[in-house]
């Protein structure tokens, strides 16, 4: 059969220049951040990979958007313009925007958390579990054991399992379980998918109990693709019904803008019930802005609400999730293990095959990570031991069996020679992992730690040694 290519439906209108340096400007550059990549100077980075949040490339469309802005403090055009692509898109009745997704998180939790309370959901999310933690909630991890293991094919590693919430129901009981979080792609897993069979059986099952769902809807187009590819019966339906019936086995979302909607800031609150729709309105003027805005500028909600509608088309999806594709398949090639099936929004390399050499204790995917940095100037992010933090009750440090560094791919910003120019570091570097030193805390801040901790290496004084 004749090989087509995939290519991208937009052409580029404007470049942003990037700085190139050399090796020791890197190594002076990752000692001077502590070995953590949150703390470089973005001018210091070549190929930002550390993060798909708030990097996307806004379209023209957005931009002209942009100057539709109306900035009244109080019942601005623009609010009304994404209230109506959330209930078109999302198909939920209430819109409370917010700054970001985790000012959504927040009001939630405050909302519906009573202190003593359990939380399940599939996978944490650093943010997400931080505010169910701290409105005195304890977050209850039921998702299948096949998302904890790399090496899994299983389709939809995001799935609940069903045993697990109902052991949990029936060990707490359904009064002290104030919502289920149901995040679609399951970030910390790897991108990875749940299923609509999933989704519906366990909105089933809540429902059963009078237990709420509430979606992390942070990347659900993701989702949907991987569904419209991967379930039978979707092959042929568009993504925005198939958007519209995963919404409708749930009770509102959570919402970070900044990755699907392709915006680069902005979030929300979406609630079907009146009474929490109040009540989130009541908190989000004393927290993020009046109702109608959230934190936002008008012009920011307008953007969001132009993006939402680019984002539930095939040709989009298809390309951004066919780059991710195209970095993990050169990545195959060369034997580096990774989380597969890849997911959506990047590839995770599994840090603890790549270098076992190191004890967890001297966090293998911040040293791979910061390692990488050094190489070629790509910029990762850890995704294992450090984000998971400490047991509030033990103050241990926790392990996840995932210890993954996270090459996140931002929405139409990068072409296929800087994914060739990744892969063939992350590659080289595989070549060379016994060169790669293992690090240690020298600041370790109290609440989300991986942003702002510091390391140094546990001997020597490079994290990649020539
Ligand atoms: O960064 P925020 O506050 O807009 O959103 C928080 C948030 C919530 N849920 C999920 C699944 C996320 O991935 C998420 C943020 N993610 C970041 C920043 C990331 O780098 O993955």
């Amino acid at each position: 059969m004749q090989r087509r290519s995939w290519a991208e439906p937009f052409k580029i209108k404007v470049v942003e220049h990037l700085r190139m340096t050399t090796r020791a400007e890197r190594e002076r550059a990752i000692a001077g951040a502590g070995y953590n990549t949150f703390l470089l100077p973005s001018r210091d980075v070549y190929i930002d990979l550390l993060t798909d949040s708030g990097t996307s490339a806004m379209s023209d469309r957005q931009w002209a958007g942009m100057m539709m802005g109306d900035e009244a403090y109080a019942g601005s055009e623009n609010f009304y313009h994404l209230e109506s692509a959330v209930r078109e898109f999302y198909g939920y009745r209430h819109l409370i925007p917010t700054h970001q997704g985790r000012g959504a998180e927040h009001i939630l939790s405050k909302c519906c958390i009573k202190p003593g309370d359990s939380v399940p959901g599939n996978m944490y999310f650093t943010t997400t579990r931080a505010h169910q933690e701290l409105a005195g909630g304890q977050f209850v991890d039921v998702i299948i054991d096949e998302a904890h293991d790399p090496a899994s094919l299983h389709p939809f590693k995001g799935d609940v399992d069903l045993g697990k919430l109902s052991a949990l129901i029936g060990r707490v009981g359904p009064a002290r379980i104030p919502y289920l979080a149901l995040h679609a792609t399951v970030n910390m897993a790897g991108g990875q998918p749940i299923s609509m069979a999933n989704a519906r059986e366990v909105s089933a099952l809540c429902r059963r109990h009078g237990i709420r769902i509430f979606m992390d809807a942070t990347r659900a187009v993701e989702n949907c693709w991987f569904i419209r590819e991967r379930e039978p019966g979707y092959a042929d339906r568009p993504l925005a019904d198939i958007l519209r019936e995963l919404c409708s086995y749930t009770d509102g979302c959570t919402m970070s803008g900044k990755k699907d909607c392709l915006v680069n800031i902005g979030g929300f609150l979406a609630v079907n019930d009146d009474a929490l729709a109040e009540q989130a309105r009541n908190l989000v003027v004393l927290f993020e802005g009046l109702h109608t805005y959230g934190g936002l500028a008008g012009r920011d909600m307008e953007a969001m609400a132009i993006g939402i509608a680019e984002s539930v088309s095939y040709d989009h999806m298809h390309a951004r999730i066919g780059q991710v594709q195209y970095l993990a398949g050169l990545l195959e090639r060369e034997g580096v293990p990774m989380v597969r099936p890849v997911g959506g929004h990047g590839v995770f390399l599994d840090a603890r095959a790549f270098l076992p050499q190191l004890p967890r204790e001297q966090f293998p995917a911040q040293a791979l990570a910061a390692a990488l940095y050094v190489d070629s100037g790509v910029r990762a992010m850890e995704r294992g031991a450090v984000s998971a933090g400490r047991d509030p009750q033990t103050g241990e440090n926790r392990y996840p069996r995932l210890e993954l560094v996270r090459l996140t791919i931002p929405r139409r910003v990068y072409t296929q020679a800087h994914m060739d120019v990744t892969a063939e570091s992350v590659a080289g570097l595989y070549q060379q992992r016994g060169r790669i030193v293992g690090l240690r805390f020298t600041y370790e801040p109290e609440s989300l730690r991986f942003f702002q901790a510091r390391f140094a290496p546990v001997e020597g004084d490079a994290v990649l040694r020539r």
